[in-house]
């Protein structure tokens, strides 16, 4: 080509070669996307092209010396980027977003977790970096030094501009409303790339700054309406059943409902809550609802009734936001509200976050004795915690709203050998082996704990409500699972599998198992007709469990959603008797209803709504 002087490969051009194929081989190699055609597959090998083309290409623009620099940092962080998406994901299964990026202080803390998910061999995800190092320092003979002329960099970016315009063609033919719809962030970078997804995720980021100042109060009307209309009158025999009893609230880590009733090499994985539930309220279709918050994302949907985000954790994003959450409502009506935790206390920003949901105390890693001994993987190990937690709860002023978090359950499922009271499952998925014998330990710890606090006479004056977190075991491990299940692991049983056990003890109350389809956001709304609180004029979007009138039907997070005869996930509608395909018509009378369930919460998180909200109340009532 006469414009680019002669045929010597240009040091920009090796750049964005070798960082174009990394990330084909990486998005290959380490991420699970699924390509259902030769379009897709297209797609995907040239969408890491533009972006590349455009920030290397900035290179033309400069002189020799600064050019070589630019290239380099320029290609190291965009591996460091693109390394940091692969550890991320080897864990939740996930794209970062920045939110998620900016928790250094829960990056720290991933301690045990890092040393899992980081290999030696992880180096040659920077290969492309090294040939770059070594070919500029040795400059071989196919390098060419000098830029090219005006005209060649005028083609170079035309051909640039014209690669992004058929990368977002052919994106846009196979993936309408791609950028309306973003709960899917493996659909973004199979479509844009990891690259652009990012820039995207930027400027996400700022137009929810954006819309918190520009939001004013008249938006919560069209909310409020739907919220009042989706009400659901508590059932009149429950309502107030367990006035001024503490509410002990055990948050289980990483616990799904599979291993309820269900069996390990022969043994019982969780015996302790399988006679538990004998005697208690037992939900057995109730599904958990968080995003990347995890852990904190489900504390927000249990003491909101409000959904999480999207991308990032609104404990992070959003701790500054005004909110009606369970523990002020209940401080107001004479309890004393904590949350007992032995871990660091910013962890998901929880000191931050718990403030705003209005906890008076926070019994965090300092108010326990947590020593070499009495802990494992992420901690203090359960049983410890919760024996220590005894005290504490003798301390509080009755009645209490006490919240307790497990931890032992959680990735990778670290657990000492004396502590083990089943033998790992054998698979190759050593996560999902090793699974099992930490669930059951914290089946033991929940044992111990239960029979402490009838040891301390606090059983019979409390209601005791257990529920998992979050799934466990990700998709990650599907292949594992399903020889486990004893079935594939379509997306329908994998939504299927997104149900945790919610356990309502009331003291008292005969066992019952009740298989209405509800969610963590339904607890809010349970809890304080329980106590005999009105939740007329919250900002619920959950309902009553024990309502006579509560709807069958759960939306998760990404958009799925869960009626009594369907699930409807990754766009296609099952049965759920049979876990067929069907139609779709079972699901579109609920497409609406989904939409505007995550549309209006997210509406209050992004726009802090509930700030305007007294004021409306006060208008009414004039
Ligand atoms: C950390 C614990 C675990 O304090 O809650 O968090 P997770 O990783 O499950 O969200
Ligand atoms: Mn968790």
């Amino acid at each position: 080509m006469r414009y680019l002087k002669d045929s010597k490969v240009s040091i920009t051009v090796l750049a964005i070669i070798l960082l174009w194929i990394k990330t084909y081989i990486v998005y290959k190699t380490s991420f699970e996307i699924n390509i259902e055609n030769w379009r897709q597959e297209l797609i995907l090998f040239i969408n890491p092209l533009s972006f590349l083309m455009f920030i290397l290409g900035l290179s033309l623009l400069m002189k020799e010396k600064i050019r070589n620099r630019y290239i380099l940092i320029t290609s190291f962080l965009i591996s460091t980027v693109l390394f940091a998406n692969v550890v991320f994901y080897r864990f939740f299964n996930d794209f970062l977003t920045l939110p998620v990026l900016m928790q250094t202080s829960n990056m720290s803390d991933l301690g045990s977790s890092a040393g899992e998910l980081i290999h030696f061999r992880d180096l040659a995800y920077f290969i492309d970096f090294f040939i770059l190092l070594l070919a500029i320092k040795f400059k071989p003979a196919f390098l060419e030094n000098r830029s090219y002329g005006k005209v060649g960099k005028r083609v170079f970016f035309l051909v640039a501009i014209a690669i992004s315009f058929a990368n977002l063609g052919l994106a846009e033919t196979e993936r309408p409303q791609l950028l309306t719809r973003t709960f899917d962030r493996e659909m973004l970078v199979k479509n844009i790339g990891t690259y652009n997804y990012h820039l995207y995720d930027l400027f996400l980021q700022s137009k929810s700054s954006a819309q918190r100042a520009l939001a004013d109060g008249s938006e919560l009307v069209d909310i409020e309406n739907y919220i009042r209309a989706n009400y659901k009158k508590p059932d009149e025999e429950m309502f107030g059943i367990a006035k001024g009893k503490n509410v002990i609230l055990i948050s289980m880590e990483s616990t799904q409902s599979f291993v309820i009733n269900n069996t390990v090499n022969g043994e019982e994985i969780t015996p302790f809550l399988n006679d538990f539930i004998k005697e208690s309220y037992y939900f057995e279709n109730f599904y958990h609802q968080t995003g990347q918050g995890k852990t904190s994302d489900s504390e927000f949907l249990v003491d909101n009734s409000l959904y999480p985000l999207g991308r990032g954790a609104v404990f992070f994003t959003h701790s500054g936001n005004e909110f009606e959450a369970s523990p002020s409502i209940l401080s107001e009506n004479g309890y004393f509200t904590a949350t007992l935790h032995a871990n660091n206390k910013s962890f998901w920003n929880r000191d931050i976050m718990y403030d705003s949901l209005g906890y008076e105390r926070f019994y965090e890693i300092n108010d326990y004795d947590v020593n070499e001994e009495n802990s494992v993987g992420w901690g203090l190990k359960d049983d410890d915690f919760f024996q220590q937690s005894i005290q504490h709860l003798k301390e509080m002023p009755q009645p209490y709203y006490a919240k307790f978090i497990t931890l032992t359950n959680h990735f990778p499922f670290e657990l000492d050998e004396e502590d083990k009271m089943v033998q790992p499952y054998t698979s190759n998925s050593k996560t999902l082996n090793n699974y099992f014998p930490t669930v059951r330990y914290q089946d033991e710890a929940l044992k111990n704990f239960i029979q402490s606090l009838k040891d301390e006479g606090i059983y019979e004056n409390s209601i005791i409500i257990l529920y998992g977190d979050h799934y466990g075991i990700s998709e990650n491990h599907n292949r594992a699972m399903g020889e486990y299940l004893g079935e594939e692991v379509t997306p329908f049983v994998s939504a299927q599998l997104q149900r945790v056990p919610l356990i309502i003890h009331i003291p008292g109350h005969k066992g019952k198992t009740i298989s209405t389809v509800s969610g963590q956001i339904d607890l809010k709304p349970t809890i304080l007709h329980l106590l005999g609180i009105d939740t007329k004029r919250d900002f619920n979007f959950g309902s009553d469990l024990f309502s006579k009138d509560k709807m069958e039907f759960i939306v998760l997070r990404d958009g799925s959603f869960i009626t009594k005869d369907h699930v409807y996930t990754r766009e296609t509608c099952y049965d759920k008797n049979t876990g067929e395909v069907t139609d779709g018509s079972g699901c579109e009378p609920y497409y609406e209803k989904a939409k505007y369930e995550l549309e209006y919460s997210d509406k209050i998180i992004y726009g802090d709504l509930l700030r305007f909200y007294e004021n409306l109340a006060t208008d009414e009532s004039q």
